[in-house]
């Protein structure tokens, strides 16, 4: 009986100390991810924010991810937002000037942009309601 005490009294304090292990854990990592975020900030001010937009042809909502995620890949891309209206795509970027990246980014997953065209093979391989070519 005592021994039984004595086990669930041990169990109590493996499960306390366990919680705080994890407790102090979680507060590791917020800390940790709040110095990366100060850091980011901080570089994001040292490097100036620029805007841009370059017309992307295309129709559709799958046309839209598709174009915001090759912005997206590249380096430095901060935000990429496509209008299917007015065909703009608006970028938000650090660093030098993005928009030739961005648009071989873009025509080599299927959507002409300026001097930048897709080519066949990548132009076929979009969905029907993609292609956007009479
Ligand atoms: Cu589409």
């Amino acid at each position: 009986m005592k021994t039984k005490v004595v086990a669930i009294m041990i169990n109590c304090i493996f499960a306390v100390s366990a919680n705080l292990l994890s407790a102090q854990n979680a507060a590791h990592d917020m800390n940790g991810h709040n110095m990366n975020m100060n850091q980011a900030s901080k570089s994001a001010k040292q490097a100036a924010v620029k805007t841009d937009s370059v017309k992307v042809m295309g129709n559709c909502s799958q046309c839209k991810t598709r174009i915001e995620k090759a912005a997206m890949s590249v380096i430095g891309v901060k935000s990429a937002n496509w209008d299917k209206q007015s065909k703009l795509l608006y970028l938000v970027y650090t660093g030098d000037k993005k928009t030739t990246e961005v648009q071989k980014a873009v025509a080599k997953v299927g959507h002409d942009t300026g001097p930048y065209k897709a080519t066949k093979e990548a132009y076929n391989a979009l969905p029907g309601c993609c292609q956007y070519r009479d």
